[in-house]
């Protein structure tokens, strides 16, 4: 059985979307925690009726990046994790804590990396007039955004897109290729070389 911790900071679709995944594939895999960095995000709602346990720690409590990755460590740290799984998590994470967690930390990114990191990315998406979009899973590093590549999913861009439109149709993707990875990440199939990374195939 490997231990997940996932992270969030919102809704926590793609939480959800990993959490509903993981028990109707019997995936040799526990979600063993949702930790969220605002007390007020939703998906904790989603979580604790689930009957995965929760935790908070607030980030606007603490005075330095250092000191808040040190905290949010800490927690995770007493779930034993195999993999810390980012969903929708908001706090950039400081080089120490991604070293610490090198090889077993994910994030989810609502652009076709290395396009459009950051913050806003749809509006970039837009305000660019590229005519295709998505997501990606990814390795995270220091180098914000900038991780070894897990899977990414396309969408078409529309004429008559909203930043809301858009969103949604990348999201729908999200919950497709999020789970998927994590997935192959459970089954021991990934590994990382030359920042690039290979996917060993299905041993069934
Ligand atoms: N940390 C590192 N070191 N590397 C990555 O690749 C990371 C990371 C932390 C989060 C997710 C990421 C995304 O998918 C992620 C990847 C937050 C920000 C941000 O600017 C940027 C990228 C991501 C997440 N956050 C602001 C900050 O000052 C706060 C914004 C807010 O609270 O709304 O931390 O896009
Ligand atoms: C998702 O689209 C995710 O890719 C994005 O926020 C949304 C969270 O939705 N992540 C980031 O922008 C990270 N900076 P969710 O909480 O419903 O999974």
């Amino acid at each position: 059985m490997k231990n997940i911790v996932i992270l969030i900071s919102g809704r926590g679709s793609n939480m959800q979307a990993i959490v509903e995944a993981a028990r109707a594939e019997k995936w040799p895999a526990r979600i063993a925690a949702i930790i969220s960095n605002r007390a007020d995000a939703g998906g904790l709602d989603y979580a604790a009726a689930a009957g995965i346990p929760t935790a908070i720690v607030v980030s606007k409590n603490y005075s330095s990046r250092a000191e808040f990755d040190a905290a949010l460590q800490a927690e995770i740290d007493r779930f034993a994790p195999d993999l810390v799984v980012l969903a929708g998590f908001m706090r950039i994470l400081t080089a120490p804590f991604v070293d610490h967690y090198a090889g077993r930390l994910m994030n989810i990114h609502p652009s076709l990396l290395p396009s459009f990191p950051g913050l806003a990315t749809h509006q970039q998406a837009l305000s660019f007039g590229v005519k295709v979009h998505g997501a990606t899973v990814h390795f995270v590093t220091a180098d914000l955004d900038h991780g070894p590549i897990v899977a990414q999913a396309a969408v078409p861009v529309l004429p008559d897109d909203s930043e809301d439109t858009l969103a949604g149709r990348v999201l729908e993707q999200e919950h497709i290729i999020y789970p998927r990875a994590v997935r192959w990440f459970v089954e021991g199939r990934l590994t990382i070389e030359d920042g690039r990374v290979h996917l060993a195939a299905d041993a069934r």
